[in-house]
């Protein structure tokens, strides 16, 4: 069991003896024992299964003794039994944007709502409107959010299941009768969600692949089991499918599987014309004279067609096989051109880990810089840093970048935009940062020209050096405000401000379908993973495959730019 879950049960004991009534003091010490677990510096449950977490602040004896019993058996018995008195849907409720815990509380003990299924019906027939702390408003709201929802049902982030399909797919490489294991389909595309995973193997053998496929221990339970197919569930419901071929297919069925359905389609129209007829297995010759193409990858499988090899993350049918026709496909981003990052929270406003461990954290993935934006004032609730305290952390960057060898620190700060385009702090303060973010934490219910026009005077503002997260999506939770891209797009160029994609799972904004026009009208792209401890750095990589996606190159990217230039390129709209 990871720290995680095992902070997500604390949370979760929480909220269930919150819903019992159970006293305040015992729901809190759950909650900010989550909170020990989650940010704790060293191996946790290591040091739980040994015992030794004696003397660690706010963790009592009885949270000592569940932490002990989740790191050795992988369960907890206390957990178990509560969660038995509830129905097994009622978590559900709390995906649902709007529900804090309280009002979960009333819903249930009130009118025992316990699903998203009674939640709509509560909300449709009028008995929720009539709680207290509920108006027609709120319900209208948590109505949306449930629509939205089973818009999104059975996707998952490209966060959620990327750790997962490499330990899978590294297990799988190790079997001695697969000679080539990838995973395909959306994931492969670099999609900021998926629906599953589409593992395809080369084998001999392809029974002996699948038994040792659906025994991996990820697994949860077996849908499908074949001769050369198997489906299986992995944690939260998460769909695997494995489908085994010869070697000589392998690359057919790696291009099919990948697809995706659309860039397929134009490709075997493509093909057809060639006098080839292209399948999952291979090419079937349809013309007479023509000859059979060798082909052993899916480079050889483009080059037959009179393609260039075209990445996976292009493969979308807007426009890639025509560029890689005509020899004009870009040079792709890869995740070693990085050599810094910004956007990133320390302890001083809602990040886990201090300056000195963000910094440490940062040299050690290789990088050269890295930027700090901690919270502005108006983000109250993440403990958003007042005029004295952000010059105080400027002055702690200064003296420790004096100290450290190897990296250097940006001090910047991510500054809240308010609802009329102002800045939380003055462009005095402003100009004392080496970097600005500007961001929208609130009121995101502006119609489209005010929200534009708010982000549009902090583009336009010469401390501004970047947008943060523009649209305030958060992936399969909450849509996107209202606010025009294109517009915002052009007002960047025009104002030499940069646009960041934010590669935390639950954002990847600006989303890929808009970089190739930003790239297009000279605006730069900075790939921040808007960490909160040191693992967030980690998110990285699903920035540059969004970023990659999104056609972008290693010149596209400022954060790809050596020190002394990164340096410049940040201070150009200030002349700083
Ligand atoms: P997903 O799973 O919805 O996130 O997206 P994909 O693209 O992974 O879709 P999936 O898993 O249904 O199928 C994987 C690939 O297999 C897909 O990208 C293209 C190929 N494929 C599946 N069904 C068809 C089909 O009916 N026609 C063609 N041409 N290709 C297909
Ligand atoms: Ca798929
Ligand atoms: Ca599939
Ligand atoms: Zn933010």
């Amino acid at each position: 069991m990871t720290r995680e879950d095992a902070a997500t049960i604390f949370e979760r004991i929480a909220t269930l003896l919150e819903l019992k009534g159970e006293n305040p003091f015992k729901t809190r010490a759950y909650r900010s024992g989550a909170e020990i677990v989650e940010s704790f510096s060293g191996d946790i449950m290591k040091l739980a299964a040994e015992n030794q977490l004696a003397g660690i602040k706010g963790l009592g004896e009885a949270l000592r003794d569940k932490l002990h019993e989740m790191a050795t058996t992988g369960r907890l018995e206390f957990y178990e039994k509560l969660k038995a008195e509830f129905p097994d849907t009622l978590f559900e409720l709390f995906d649902i944007q709007g529900l804090g815990p309280k009002k979960v509380a009333a819903l249930y003990g009130q009118l025992g709502v316990g699903s998203v299924a009674d939640l709509k019906r509560v909300c449709e027939d009028g008995t929720a409107a009539a709680l207290s702390g509920f108006g027609e408003k709120t319900v209208k709201k948590i109505l949306e959010s449930i629509a939205f929802h089973e818009q999104h049902a059975s996707e998952f982030r490209l966060d959620q299941v990327y750790p997962l399909a490499q330990t899978m797919l590294e297990a799988l490489r190790e079997h001695p009768n697969a000679s080539r294991v990838e995973v395909c389909g959306s994931f492969r595309r670099g999609k900021e969600t998926v629906h599953d995973l589409d593992f395809l193997v080369a084998t001999k053998k392809p029974e002996e692949v699948i038994a040792a496929f659906v025994k991996l221990p990820e697994v949860v339970d077996v849908i499908t089991q074949g001769p050369t197919k198997a489906s299986v569930h992995i944690k939260d419901g998460i769909q695997c499918d494995l489908r085994a071929v010869s070697s000589a297919e392998f690359p057919f069925a790696l291009a099919y599987f990948t697809g995706s359905k659309e860039h397929n389609v134009a490709i075997r129209g493509r093909a057809l014309q060639q006098g080839l007829s292209l399948n999952e297995y291979g090419f079937t010759i349809t013309k007479e004279g023509v000859e059979a193409p060798e082909v052993h990858d899916e480079r050889d499988l483009y080059r037959a067609l009179g393609l260039d090899f075209i990445e996976p993350e292009l493969r979308e049918n807007t426009g890639e096989i025509d560029a890689a026709e005509h020899g004009r496909l870009p040079r792709l981003i890869e995740l070693e051109n990085l050599r810094g990052t910004f956007h990133n929270h320390t302890t001083a406003s809602d990040g886990r880990a201090t300056l000195r461990q963000m910094a440490e954290a940062a040299h050690d993935l290789g990088l050269q810089y890295l930027g700090i934006s901690d919270h502005s004032k108006s983000s109250f609730q993440a403990n958003g840093l007042d005029e004295k305290r952000l010059l105080a952390q400027i002055a702690e960057i200064r003296e420790l970048n004096a100290e450290l060898d190897g990296l250097h620190l940006f001090a910047g700060c991510e500054v809240d935009i308010l609802k009329d385009g102002s800045l939380d702090f003055s462009d005095e303060i402003l100009s004392q940062l080496d970097y600005a973010v500007a961001s929208v934490h609130n009121v995101f219910n502006l119609p489209e020209a005010e929200m534009t026009k708010r982000i549009i005077r902090a583009i336009e503002n010469p401390h501004i050096t970047m947008l943060g997260h523009l649209t305030g999506r958060l992936l399969l939770q909450r849509p996107a405000y209202a606010v025009n891209i294109p517009a915002i797009i052009e007002a960047a160029a025009a104002n030499g401000t940069i646009i960041e994609l934010n590669c935390s799972g639950w954002r990847l904004d600006m989303d890929w379908r808009w970089w190739r026009m930003a790239r297009d009208k000279g605006v730069k792209c900075s790939i921040n993973p808007d960490a909160h401890s040191t693992e967030g750095l980690q998110a990285l990589i699903y920035g540059i495959k969004v970023a990659r996606k999104g056609w972008l190159r290693r010149e596209d990217v400022i954060n790809c730019l050596p020190l002394d230039e990164v340096k410049k390129a940040l201070g150009r709209k200030t002349g700083r």
